[in-house]
């Protein structure tokens, strides 16, 4: 018996769903072209599909879990639920204008025409407003849709925005943050949520791994209390004796995001020599 994960096949999603699937130590043949694989060291079967279909497929139960951008999942709600937020495809849906657009605020759109693949997400944004506007639903290459005069603004997904700025457009206004996530399907019997489980776990230990640094330091023995003080760490850090008399090593772990603070704070505090390395895996 397997679990039947949907990823997506080729797009801004699929590299980051296999090197996850990668880093919690499941290997696959790279599809390529197929749209099946099966894993060799976990049992997972993985179907390769177009993002936009993979929401249905797993509430229909052809898969019991997928990895999908939460855009989708709030443009066409389907029977699945949200088991956590992954940290990559991050973007934002976002409206955007030409130059000549003289903006202030959200109501400067009444009455404007917008061009999108998020008809759904962008009126309801609107309509909590009280702005009505003239929604034009387009599946593809909605940043031309000004320049060619069938729109006069877009609501788009941005990332670096350089799309945006290519196309003389400006981000105004952002309607929805979103990143990719993991979804499973309502029902499963106890073996494949035995084995969900299993993943789970793997998953958040990758992710808590990526969000930490493994930091060692050297410093005098007397700074040892101040520098203490400055590590949060898990728990109390390592510290460990020197050769050289009068000195210790000490070992801890921090938090991705205050990093750069944190090191500057040791520096200050009296320690030398850091060794900041990242961690494969992380298990609490
Ligand atoms: O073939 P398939 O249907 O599977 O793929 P797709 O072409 O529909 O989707 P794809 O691969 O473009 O995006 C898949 C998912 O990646 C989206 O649903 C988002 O959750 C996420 N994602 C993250 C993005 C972007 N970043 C992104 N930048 N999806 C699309 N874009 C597009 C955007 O629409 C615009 O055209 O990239 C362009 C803008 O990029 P920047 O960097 O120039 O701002
Ligand atoms: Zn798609």
């Amino acid at each position: 018996m397997k679990l039947k994960i949907a990823l997506q096949r080729s797009g801004k999603l699929a590299e980051g769903s296999k090197e996850l699937l990668r880093k919690c130590g499941i290997g696959f043949s790279n599809g390529g072209d197929k749209l099946r694989a099966e894993a060799s060291d976990f049992p997972l079967e993985i179907f390769f599909l177009r993002d936009d279909d993979i929401p249905d497929y797993v509430a229909d139960g052809v898969a019991d879990i997928g990895i999908v951008g939460e855009n989708i999942l709030a443009e066409d709600p389907k029977n699945v639920e949200i088991l956590e937020k992954l940290g990559f495809g991050r973007c934002r849906l976002s409206i955007a204008v030409p130059k000549s657009f003289e903006f202030a605020s959200i109501k400067d759109f009444a009455g404007k025409r917008i061009a999108t693949s998020y008809p759904m997400v962008l009126s309801k944004y609107l309509s909590d407003r009280g702005v009505a506007a003239d929604i034009h639903e387009i599946s593809g290459s909605v940043e031309i849709a000004p320049s060619i005069g069938l729109a006069d603004a877009v609501c788009d997904l941005v990332s670096s925005g350089s799309t945006l700025f290519s196309n003389g457009l400006r981000e105004v206004e952002t309607v929805m943050n979103s990143e990719a996530v993991l979804i499973r399907r309502p029902s499963l019997d106890d073996e494949r949520s035995n084995l969900l489980d299993k993943l789970l776990f793997r998953i958040r230990s990758v992710m808590a791994a990526e969000q930490n640094k493994y930091i060692l330091l050297n410093a005098p023995s007397d700074k040892v209390n101040a520098i203490i003080s400055i590590l949060p760490g898990m728990k109390s850090p390592t510290v460990v004796p020197l050769a050289e008399s009068g000195w210790v090593s000490i070992h801890s772990v921090i938090s991705e995001h205050d990093f750069w603070e944190v090191v500057d704070n040791l520096k200050r505090a009296g320690a030398e020599g850091i060794l900041v390395l990242s961690i494969d895996q992380m298990i609490r």
